[in-house]
């Protein structure tokens, strides 16, 4: 529904929750856009919001027979990936954000957006994009609303999460929404033409976060994580607050189904630093005859405790925003599946007819094409064609290995929680932890080598906890606590089904400096182990590190690794776990009195055990 102007939008607006409706009429008048949009998240609303940008030339539609209802887009040079350093946890103490966080003052800042907020919609439309992360209507999921002037923004919302009418009938007269201000920072001038990605330059780009106030303001930026606000913004930043204060977990995880050859399912949580092969395990096609991957998310779960005592988990998203290069046959052929149809593509290679492409996509490529920035390309130019954070935006029932139960609003039960990062020295294949408690500290030390796809340098251990150093919206010392918390809950209620918590490293490396595992869909050897021990199998050896895998224990059937890998992959190397508990202890300095005494006293164990 358009309304024409900013102060009409309370009388012509699909709803009466008078909150929404002030809140809308306050950010017209600050933002002063041409058009107010009520999105209903239609079809028919979708496909104007795309060829409004192909007519402006900004959209380049593919080839309709090889990629039906998809369309490319490219972002501007400045503007392609997450700011960790424009993003902020503008808490009102410092010591609230925690060490971790990028801190700003939240009057400071308020004052510093506001200006930057006024008039920035002029000549644009502003578009009311209702959204819930969750199935509408599960009790774990929540709404949001998010006021953006790009269409593009809207696109990929409704792909991500469900958006619309359906969202504001939930949401009632009173409902409970996180209010999500975004804007492109680009206002137009009367009879301006827009350029093809309109942005802010990097010094005036915020994504802030105002947990106390459960709100986002982002500016300046249309890309991913900085723009779609449903995904780090709220699932994330903003939900690690609800989910302290109301006694859930917010995680960045992903959750995947495995049923065994005897057709008993198992799902799994797994929590891995960017970059390292979520979206390929959530979807993976394993190696081992008989055992079955699902999908139910590749990227964030929200886990509430159940009646029965058990931790239930929802995917809040409803599509995936893969990273493009490295996608596979070999590396995740269900992605490739995946984003056949109805996807939005960013920044990837435009085909000289008309599809898309990338590098390690595993075919060959284009002899002609066209590079992200629009350039003409050809494999002898000297560089890449696709930005290296070039991404597909798919609706995630179009998953081949969707499970079935992906929307179930009451979620589905956890059984084990895996942790890992690339660790090429000391950390095993698979080692299980001897408690919750120990669980924690493994999830706390979660550390990964920094790649070229980093920031900074290359070869280093990032400690990053949980996977959520960029995404954990308060002091990461009381999160630890959170944990232990939950932990404490469930062995309460129900400690027989409490689950499991595991740390993998498919990175480790032999001393000629070559990978030791070969991951991908012999990954799943490694589930079907976790599987076991879920079971209560005898196969696994306690060392003073933790659980890790009897001789043999590990299903290598068919797999020709080289002689004494499988030994090196779970040998406990007492000197390089000594060196880690000192990594460990130096990243725990930082918390200060806001770390828990229960991981101090995991750490403090594990150094004696070592000897
Ligand atoms: O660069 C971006 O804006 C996206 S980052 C992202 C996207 C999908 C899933 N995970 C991530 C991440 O950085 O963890
Ligand atoms: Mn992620």
């Amino acid at each position: 529904m358009d309304t024409a102007a900013p102060s009409s939008a309370p009388m012509s607006a699909p709803t009466k929750h008078a909150k929404l409706l002030a809140w809308v009429d306050e950010i017209a008048k600050l933002t002063k856009p041409a058009k107010i949009h009520w999105c209903d998240g239609s079809q028919a609303e979708y496909d104007l919001c795309q060829k409004q940008l192909i007519d402006a030339g900004i959209g380049i539609p593919l080839d309709q027979t090889k990629r039906p209802g998809c369309v490319l887009f490219r972002s501007d040079p400045s503007d392609v990936a997450r700011v960790e350093d424009r993003t902020y946890i503008a808490a009102r103490s410092k010591d609230e954000a925690g060490p971790t966080n990028n801190w700003i003052d939240p009057v400071a800042l308020k004052q510093t957006m506001l200006d930057l907020y006024d008039g920035c919609m002029a000549g644009r439309t502003l578009y009311v994009i209702p959204f819930s992360m969750g199935p509408i209507g599960s009790p774990i999921s929540k709404i949001g609303i998010e006021l953006s002037d790009s269409p593009y923004v809207v696109m990929n919302m409704r792909i991500m999460t469900r958006i619309g009418s359906a969202v504001l009938k939930q949401l009632g007269d009173t409902g409970e929404f996180v209010p999500c201000l975004h804007s492109v920072g680009a206002p137009l001038k009367p009879g301006e033409v827009d350029i093809k990605w309109p942005c802010a330059p990097i010094e005036k780009k915020y994504i802030a976060h105002f947990p106390e106030e459960r709100t986002i303001w982002s500016y300046g930026s249309g890309y991913g994580g900085n723009a779609l606000l449903g995904k780090k913004c709220f699932a994330l930043r903003i939900a690690s607050v609800q989910a302290r204060d109301e006694g859930w977990l917010a995680e960045h995880m992903l959750i995947l189904a495995l049923t065994s050859p005897e057709n008993k399912t198992y799902y799994v949580a797994a929590a891995f630093p960017s970059a390292c092969g979520k979206t390929n395990l959530a979807m993976m096609h394993p190696a081992i005859p008989g055992w079955k991957v699902r999908t139910v998310g590749d990227d964030i779960a929200w886990m509430r405790i159940g009646a029965d005592g058990r931790l239930y988990a929802v995917n809040p998203e409803a599509g995936f925003f893969g990273v493009a290069p490295g996608t596979s046959k070999k590396s995740n052929p269900n992605a490739l599946t995946t984003c056949e149809k109805n996807t939005i593509f960013t920044n990837t290679v435009l085909t000289s007819d008309g599809d898309v492409w990338w590098e390690d996509m595993g075919v060959p490529p284009p002899a002609h094409g066209t590079d992200w920035e629009g350039k003409p390309w050809t494999p002898d130019s000297g560089r890449k064609g696709a930005h290296a954070n070039a991404r597909f935006t798919a609706p995630a029932s179009q998953c081949p290995v969707i499970d079935p139960e992906w929307e179930n609003p009451a979620g589905v039960p956890i059984s084990a929680f895996l942790f890992g990062g690339r660790r090429p020295a000391t950390i095993p294949l698979v080692n299980e932890a001897l408690s919750w408690e120990h669980g924690v500290f493994l999830g706390s030390a979660t550390g990964s080598e920094t790649t070229a796809a980093n920031i900074g340098a290359v070869g280093v251990i990032r400690r990053d906890p949980f996977a959520m150093l960029p995404f954990c919206g308060y002091n990461m010392g009381d999160y630890f606590a959170h944990w232990l918390k939950i932990g404490a809950a469930l062995r309460a209620k129900a400690p027989a089904t409490m689950p499991k918590v595991f740390f993998v490293n498919w990175f480790r490396k032999s001393r000629d400096g070559k990978f030791l595992w070969p991951g991908y869909g012999d990954n799943a050897r490694v589930l079907k182990y976790v599987v076991e021990r879920v079971e209560g199998k005898d196969v696994g050896v306690k060392t003073p590190v933790g659980i890790i895998p009897k001789p043999g224990a590990i299903d290598v059937s068919g797999l020709n690794l080289p002689a004494g890998a499988i030994e090196e992959l779970t040998r406990v190397d007492t000197a390089g776990w000594k060196q880690e508990v000192d990594g460990v202890a130096e990243f725990y300095a930082k918390f200060g009195n806001r770390l828990p005494a229960a991981l101090k006293a995991e750490l403090d164990g594990l150094r004696q055990r070592l000897g």
